[in-house]
């Protein structure tokens, strides 16, 4: 009877414990938010932090805008948010409005670097003018030092700018690497004035390699034509490569007008976008060959080490045995 009575009080006691959602199924938990700073800089001058940029976040699948804020005077603006996909619009007052659509929210403290470029006076030169705005992560395990490629379509000596030749000047074109960025972040921003008709070639190039790192780190690259954010473009997960090329090309009509040329799904399929002019790259190095599978087991001893370790207790045991009966 008492037996009964016990269990008859512990029984509502456990149910109550349990919380109110027992029996029913847990609802699917969201992950915890982590920290995220976001560090807005620009991408003609190095090193100018942006106060005062408005930052809103909202979740990639949809759904409004989950946080906003602005920038301080460190051109940074911390916040927390589950991780996940957003889409991050940020807008200052004399600078090109970008929205990203797929920025990666993944480890508690990650730093997002964006460069924000300023608006061009509204001239005839100044709606053909072509910036390609570079950033890259900043975590110790993605590409330290990625570089900027360009190859002007004028055939001119010096028409390849990267950081070993920042300038291309003719007389009435101009290419410009701003800055050789070697630790992390970015930007690196190439800037064509009055560009000329004909194919611009761009690529990314992963200096600090090998191993190859581009496709751990957070890289972005945008064209800005004239005040237009005309793209932007991530690099894919996994690619192995130390060259990319985000795009296919910048074309420039007759009229001087420059557009941005994508690459098809075909040709990404095909990895045009990894083929890089042989004579303009550095080789790729001979890829070694993975070292040979060991046994099945993983174990190259005849013993795995737990057997050693029972095969000497149980000698312990014997031996104890044996001294209690001599
Ligand atoms: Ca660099």
């Amino acid at each position: 009877m008492r037996r009964f009575l016990d269990l008859a009080f512990a029984g509502p006691v456990l149910l109550a414990l349990a919380g109110p959602t027992w029996p029913f199924a847990a609802e699917p938990a969201t992950p915890p938010p982590v920290t995220v700073r976001f560090e807005l800089n620009d991408a003609q001058v190095k090193g100018r932090a942006l106060e005062g940029v408005a930052v809103s976040v909202s979740p990639a699948a949809g759904g409004g805008e989950i946080a906003s804020g602005r920038t301080g005077g460190d051109g940074r603006w911390t916040t927390r948010l589950p991780p996940g996909t957003y889409e991050v619009s940020y807008r200052l007052e004399g600078y090109v409005p970008y929205t990203s659509g797929g920025t990666e929210v993944r480890e508690d403290g990650q730093l997002v670097t964006v460069s924000l470029s300023r608006l061009l006076e509204a001239t005839e030169s100044g709606g053909r003018e072509v910036r390609i705005i570079l950033n890259w992560g900043s975590r110790p395990d993605q590409v330290r030092d990625a570089d900027s490629h360009l190859v002007c379509p004028c055939n001119a000596g010096g028409g390849h700018v990267s950081y070993r030749n920042r300038t291309h000047e003719a007389a009435d074109h101009k290419v410009e690497l701003d800055v050789d960025d070697t630790d992390w972040g970015g930007p690196e921003t190439v800037t064509l004035t009055r560009p000329v008709p004909g194919t611009y070639l761009y690529w990314v190039h992963d200096y600090s390699g090998p191993p190859a790192t581009l496709g751990a780190s957070d890289v972005v690259v945008r064209v800005v034509i004239g005040a237009e954010e005309a793209g932007e473009f991530r690099v894919f997960k996994g690619i192995t490569r130390r060259a990319w090329r985000p795009f296919k090309a910048i074309e420039v009509g007759r009229d001087g007008r420059p557009t941005l040329v994508r690459f098809t799904e075909d040709e990404i399929a095909e990895a045009a976008d990894l083929a890089v002019p042989a004579d303009l790259q550095p080789p790729e190095p001979v890829p070694t060959p993975a070292p040979a599978p060991s046994s099945s087991t993983g174990w190259r001893w005849p013993f795995p080490p737990f057997a050693l370790l029972a095969i000497v207790i149980l000698a312990l045991i014997l031996k104890a045995r044996h001294r209690r009966r001599g």
